[in-house]
């Protein structure tokens, strides 16, 4: 980030202190640009005004939904252009670019002066992360949930921003463990404070089915009802599933569902053991182990059973990618295998969308638009190399930096260790540009966080392995390499802790981190004692909402994001 005007010692003065924070955001901006002195406050008469155009005006509401608990304000939404007063926040769609051609439309401009914010960007989209952005500026109290003093100050001066990367996204496996809609909706909200806009669900494992697809209904009423651990499991249907995609899309994340093929498919054949090799059914599976499945390759009802699942899944998907999955097949013949991959890779092309798998996937032929997902944990593999060298892009989730589900440290009780141990450093300090040799630059979509489920079972605990990581691989996904150094992030990090705090979101409280002292915390890194029970969120605007509808109100900001139990601690 380019910060110029920095001539104000911020200890001298409440202004200079304020004009300090407007660098203090993650991802960390383009280009900052404080004004000495001056500041915007937030008060009983502000309104939020809009570009009179549906998207815009949805996230007016969202801002508006968002500050009126903690504030106690009224803070109307109202059209743009009319009757403008001091100290309103305007969110305006504009024509002009803020940003370089080739950033994609995702960029936007804050102003903040005594006069009012007013947030500019080429889209709604824009104008949600402009918002972000303005969140992170106003003091921790607005995360809460329930009223507080403020003053509600924001430093002056202007934000230009855009992302590097056109794909930033998280993936949650809801396969291993089923997560509600609620659930999945509160991450949603988590991710789209960082930035990210795409969640990746990983909707099939040998633990569970959890889509419903109409026209094979037994994969979700019987390969849905298991789960890692032998519990009851769950699936949505594709009212819940529809939810969950409009729910994204009102925050401006696009859903990219992964069916999880031709490995890890035993709830599948358990369900319908035609698909199986030899037709056998497998038992239930509750453990642990991957790579021991596989469907009937050479069985020509597979591919009509893929044509219809990805048909369906491509009917209720707006988004662009469905997720083929492809790892760890251990069971079939690389020959059998690359044949397998072959036949699919078409299949989901003729539903009109592109082809993501992960990176086992890149020895098969290419079909233009292929993504290859990395997950490996070397600097260079040749399969993928050359799939690039074919037309494929990449997508980067190197294990070893990126996966939600490796442990912190030695005493770190969720999590594995396969890939080694992850702390927020180790998450940060990469460089996704160059992270694979012979994968040129501009063949890398972009970078995503999975969150593998074996030992998460609740909330608390998807949120645990999530912060602090989730927002250092946001970094990486949005910043570019000379707008971002560990010593900056850490500081800023470091300025989240009270805020998650205020949202109830629970956190590892990383050593590395220089975390603000608050008296009141539990000793340790804040990990979620065993056993803790599931917890019961608000119920969000998304379960009342019709599907097909983007909810209007945020139920996971504020009082509704709060998760009871244990509080993460500081160092
Ligand atoms: C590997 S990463 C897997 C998953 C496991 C994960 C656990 C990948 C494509 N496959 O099946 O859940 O490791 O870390």
């Amino acid at each position: 980030m380019r910060v110029t005007h920095t001539e104000v010692d911020p200890s001298q003065s409440p202004a200079g202190a304020a004009a300090a924070r407007l660098g203090a955001v993650i991802p960390a901006p383009v280009r900052v640009e404080p004004l000495p002195g001056v500041t915007y406050q937030l008060g009983p008469d502000t309104t939020v005004r809009a570009t009179p155009e549906p998207g815009p005006l949805a996230v007016a509401e969202q801002l508006a939904e968002l500050l009126r608990r903690p504030t106690g304000y009224a803070l109307p939404v109202a059209p743009a252009g009319v009757a403008t007063a001091d100290g309103d926040i305007s969110l305006l769609l504009t024509r002009e670019s803020t940003e370089p051609e080739s950033g994609g439309a995702e960029g936007y401009q804050l102003d903040a002066t005594a006069d009012g914010i007013v947030i500019r960007a080429r889209t709604a989209a824009g104008l949600l992360h402009g918002v972000q952005t303005l969140r992170q500026l106003l003091p921790p109290a607005v995360d809460a949930g329930d009223p507080r003093p403020g003053p509600w100050l924001v430093p002056g001066g202007r934000i230009v921003d855009h992302p590097r990367y056109a794909y930033r996204g998280a993936m949650l496996d809801v396969a291993r463990h089923f997560f509600d809609v609620p659930t999945v909706c509160r991450y949603v909200d988590q991710l789209a404070r960082y930035k990210i806009n795409h969640l990746h669900l990983h909707l099939t494992d040998d633990q569970g089915w959890r889509i419903g697809i109409d026209s094979w209904p037994l994969l979700a009423e019987v390969g849905g009802a298991s789960q890692v651990g032998g519990g009851a499991g769950g699936y949505y249907s594709a009212h819940d599933y529809r939810r969950i995609v409009a729910y994204a899309a009102s925050r401006h994340l696009t859903v990219v569902p992964e069916i999880d093929v031709p490995g890890h498919t035993n709830a599948a054949l358990v369900a319908y053991p035609e698909l199986a090799p030899g037709g056998v059914a497998p038992d239930r599976y509750a453990g642990t182990d991957v790579g021991f499945s596989a469907l009937a390759v050479d069985n020509e009802r597979t591919y009509a059973f893929l044509a219809d699942v990805f048909g369906e899944l491509a009917d209720l998907t707006p988004g662009e990618f469905l997720h083929l999955g492809g790892d760890e097949a251990f069971t079939l013949p690389p020959a059998a295998y690359a044949r397998f991959v072959e036949r699919v890779q078409p299949i989901i092309a003729a539903t009109g969308k592109r082809v993501l798998g992960w990176h086992q996937i890149a020895p098969a032929a290419h079909l233009d638009g292929r993504v290859v997902h990395y997950w490996g944990t070397t600097r260079h593999d040749a399969a993928v190399a050359d799939a690039v060298r074919r037309g494929a892009q990449v997508l980067l989730s190197p294990a070893d930096r990126s996966y939600l589900d490796m442990k912190y440290a030695a005493d770190t009780r969720l999590g594995k260790e396969w890939a080694g141990r992850i702390e927020v450093r180790r998450a940060y300090n990469w460089e996704p540009a160059n992270h694979l040799r012979d994968v040129p630059a501009d063949r890398v979509l972009g970078v995503e966080s999975p969150l593998w489920t074996e030992t998460v079972t609740t909330p608390a605990e998807i949120e645990y392995l999530t912060f602090p990581r989730l927002p250092a691989i946001a970094e990486l996904g949005w910043s570019a390499p000379g707008d971002r150094d560990w010593a900056g992030f850490r500081t800023r990090l470091a300025g989240q802790a009270p805020r998650w705090r205020a949202a109830g979101i629970t956190f590892h409280a990383s050593p590395q981190v220089p975390w603000p002292a608050t008296g009141d915390a539990p000793a340790g890194t804040g990990e979620p004692a065993a056993g803790t029970a599931p917890v019961g969120t608000g119920e969000p605007a998304a379960e009342t909402a019709p599907a097909g509808t983007a909810p209007a109100g945020p139920p996971l900001a504020g009082a509704g994001e709060v998760v009871p139990g244990p509080r993460a601690g500081t160092t």
